[in-house]
């Protein structure tokens, strides 16, 4: 495979270098004398990028001559990263161009380092749905992406006078990595009315008239796999005013405005990605953007099956589609549409159909994520779905009256439209009864939904429906790009880079966990990779940190449920223990370095007030004479994954330290493990998962259990609440305004002290502090840490995409690897 694979790459250094040249010269129209750094970030990315549409070419045509089941994963979020490094790597070439790029004059490093990520995304799911694409093309499954095409992917943020500021990312300058197909458009239609009526045979029809349509324009990005030339294609939906829409009429009257307003509007469906992360907020622009985008993904579904001439109740043998959270849940009700209103087939035979496509994945069981549209807002943009809505509902809720007769309250809990006022469409219980199967993404988790929300669903269709995923990343980003040194150090002892498509070949390691040269080499890259960030650190902070002080990390968004506000609450706490002590006791204090990232949605208050408090401590801890080396608290501006790459590999302890059942999974604890990081964590989400597989003693575990955790609420809104004495301190610390005006914080106080605590963070503290002492003196011991660290990553195997990947293909979609020939 590998050999066949090469054919797709260049022949030689010097076939780059040409292509190169070329590129500079025609593509660009630029001359090699004036020749920047972004330029030749250009060049070689068309030069990669003529390779790629080879194999992605040859992969289509493969998939279509076969005509095998497809899955397509539809996902409103791929927070894809970087483009250029990973097709590089995946094409096998990186060492060429590195070598072709410095006969030309240019350091890799820098070349890659001009790209800009492409972050069509919030935090975790949209990851995951780019690690998925990863395994998805590295294991020739036939596979397609559906998402949007934002003009803005999520904002950049700024830290001014330590609160956080946004920016809009407009990214689409200049993108090599996209292709436009102004002939794949989609008409999308809005608003309007039901016509219904009988046919000359009696049978009753509804025809969707009227309103305004918006164009779906097609713009396609392929997706190398590693090591194979099975490069697939991730298509996602810009829009545009449709030809009829640009009123003619308004512009040649002299109504310029109006004219150029119209088009503005339809433009306006991808223009921004909501910047929300586990908050439903029930925009229409929202809906809108979700319906434009299902409706589009599923005309170009059924326009590809359709060109097979198979009948219709064969659509589930051709077609699965994921369902990447409820965001894309309107898209059971479309395909319904397009069966019974469009293609005639009887309202049974298509839900049949309907059913056997889709499958949904549960990202969060946090209730203000759960997502709800109001049943009038759905009347006025979609008319005929709501009534299909209706329609689902009435009959599945006749078939739960069937086999549990007289049960009204079963009913009212179970039904799809909420009684409220208004009336809500809960779209988590669509996406049920519209799937065959339902997966959480951790074990605790798919345990967690089957228990709590959607436990009447078990009742009803019973609990094989269903199923846990554990989630995963890919080993390629994840560590042979990010940690190109580490990757190569576990090849030197394996034999082969082979433990990249196979993570499990990761165990070969632990039998040199004791080799001296290997457990040096390992502590230098480590050390290597905290000295680069802390170079970072210092250019873009201005902060000087000592390279040997732990590295302590939590990089995700802020959350409360993710609890950076304990984290920073035990920086204080540390800080005034340095305080306190003698000069002569601080010298056993062990050097750290506690370094924080990550965006807050820009209305989520709080959130902004925990990156405010972190600033402020930063400010008064890191010119604290008293304090010097022992401690340096650092907030690094705008995470995203290209920073996540830079920032994972460096970690020593990094933290996932969610309020125990809150975290449906966590991604970025496997990648910090699989960097040779250890993390301490709750028992919550693939943390549990994470223990089990490397060993309790290589994880620093604290915290109360997720089944205790609702007792503890309710005790705390009975007034049995003292708050845990070290809080105490740091409250009376903030309050006497140590880290500035304290009415700027008081809200993150009063949440614990007066609200009722809903995160535990009082009952966890603590636990918490203790921990932390454990880990200062595990740290103190390096040769035990570093045996801690060897072991962990050679027990990560089973956390890669994928496995994952394998699973879903198994269990969910029914779908196989497209063979590759390995012979020219
Ligand atoms: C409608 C508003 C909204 C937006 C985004 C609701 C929910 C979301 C996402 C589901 C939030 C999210 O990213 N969830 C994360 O998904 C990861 C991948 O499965 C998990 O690892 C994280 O634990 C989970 O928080």
């Amino acid at each position: 495979a590998w050999l066949k694979h090469q054919v797709g790459g260049f022949k030689d250094k010097d076939g780059f270098e040409s292509n190169f040249v070329r590129h500079i010269e025609t593509t660009l129209a630029r001359s090699m004398f004036n020749c920047d750094e972004t330029a030749a970030y250009a060049a070689c990315s068309l030069a990669f990028r003529d390779r790629l549409i080879l194999e992605w070419n040859r992969t289509q045509q493969r998939q279509t001559f076969a005509d095998s089941k497809r899955v397509y994963y539809l996902s409103l979020e791929f927070l894809m990263g970087r483009a250029l490094d990973n097709a590089m790597l995946n094409i096998g070439q990186k060492e060429l161009a590195k070598g072709g790029l410095s006969d030309l004059g240019f350091r890799i490093e820098d070349v890659i380092q001009q790209e800009h990520d492409a972050a069509l995304g919030n935090g975790g799911l949209g990851r995951l749905a780019a690690c998925f694409l990863d395994s998805l093309a590295s294991l020739n499954y036939p596979a397609w992406g559906y998402g949007l095409r934002y003009r803005y992917g999520i904002f950049k943020q700024e830290i001014i006078d330590g609160y956080q500021v946004e920016v809009p990312d407009y990214w689409l300058d200049f993108n090599p990595w996209e292709f436009p197909r102004h002939d794949v458009t989609v008409d999308i239609q809005f608003y309007g009315y039901v016509h219904k009526s009988t046919d000359e045979n009696g049978k009753a029809t509804a025809r969707w008239e009227g309103g305004e349509t918006v164009k779906a324009v097609a713009y396609d990005v392929p997706i190398p796999g590693y090591a194979t030339p099975s490069t697939n294609n991730l298509r996602l939906w810009s829009s545009k005013a449709a030809s009829g829409e640009f009123d003619f009429q308004k512009f040649n009257s002299g109504d310029y405005e109006s004219s150029v307003a119209d088009q503005q509007r339809a433009e306006t469906i991808s223009a921004v990605l909501y910047p929300n992360d586990n908050l439903e907020r029930g925009k229409e622009l929202r809906l809108k953007q979700q319906y434009f985008w299902v409706a589009a993904s599923l005309y170009d579904i059924v326009r590809r099956f359709k060109k097979s001439r198979r009948a219709w109740r064969e659509f589930p043998d051709q077609v699965a589609i994921q369902l990447n959270d409820t965001h894309p849940t309107l898209a059971v009700v479309e395909l319904q549409r397009i069966l019974v209103d469009l293609e005639g087939l009887e309202w049974d035979e298509a839900w049949n159909i309907v059913t056997n496509t889709f499958g949904y994945t549960n990202h969060t069981v946090l209730p203000e994520a759960l997502e709800k549209w109001s049943v009038p807002l759905i009347q006025h943009l979609l008319p005929r779905h709501l009534q299909i809505i209706y329609d689902i509902n009435l009959f599945f809720l006749q078939s739960v009256e069937r086999a549990h007769p007289g049960d009204r309250d079963l009913l009212a809990r179970v039904s799809i439209i909420e009684e409220s006022q208004p009336k809500m469409v809960r779209m988590a219980y669509l996406a049920i009864v519209g799937s065959h199967k339902v997966n959480g993404v951790a074990e605790l988790h798919s345990d967690l939904i089957k228990t709590t929300i959607f436990k009447d669903f078990v009742t009803i269709f019973g609990p094989d429906k269903f199923t846990n995923v554990t989630n995963g990343i890919t080993p390629r980003r994840w560590l042979h790009q990010a940690n190109p040194r580490l990757s190569d150090l576990i090849a030197s002892k394996t034999g082969t880079h082979d433990f990249l498509k196979d993570l499990t070949l990761l165990n070969k390691i632990e039998l040199s966990v004791d080799d001296p040269a290997f457990r040096k080499e390992w502590a230098a890259i480590k050390l290597a990779n905290k000295a680069r960030l802390a170079e970072y650190i210092k250019t873009t902070t201005g902060i000087v940190v000592n390279p040997s002080a732990l590295f302590d990390v939590q990089v995700k968004r802020i959350h409360e449920y993710k609890r950076q506000q304990m984290n920073i609450f035990g920086v204080i706490h540390r800080y005034l223990r340095i305080k306190a002590a003698s000069p002569e006791e601080r010298k056993k204090f062990l050097p750290r370095v506690s370094i924080f990232g990550g965006k807050a949605a820009p209305g989520y208050w709080m959130a902004k007030q925990i990156i405010h408090l972190i600033n402020s401590v930063g400010s008064v801890v890191n010119n604290d004479k008293d304090v010097g080396d022992l401690l340096k608290v650092v907030f690094l501006e705008d995470y995203n994954v290209s920073k996540a790459e830079l920032i994972i590999p460096a970690s020593d302890i990094s933290e996932h330290i969610s309020t125990a059942g809150t975290e449906a999974s966590g991604t970025s604890n496997m990648k910090f493990v699989l960097n040779g990081g250890l993390i301490i964590g709750t028992c919550d989400g693939a943390n549990i998962e994470i223990t089990r597989e490397i060993g309790e003693n290589n994880i620093f575990l604290f915290g109360n259990l997720a089944e205790d955790v609702e007792d503890l609420r309710h005790a705390h809104n009975y007034g049995q609440h003292t708050l845990d004495p070290d809080l105490v301190k740091v409250f009376e610390a903030i309050e006497k305004g140590t880290f500035g005006d304290s009415k700027d914080f008081a809200g993150m106080i009063t949440a614990v002290r007066d609200h009722g605590d809903y995160y535990l963070v009082s009952d966890d503290f603590q636990s918490y502090l203790e921990t932390h002492d454990v880990i200062d003196e595990a740290y103190r011991n390096q040769e035990d840490w570093i045996t801690k660290c060897i072991t962990s990553v050679s027990r990560m195997g089973f956390f890669t995409s994928d496995r994952c990947i394998n699973e879903y293909a198994e269990g969910i979609w029914n779908i196989e690897p497209l063979p590759i020939e390995t012979a020219e």
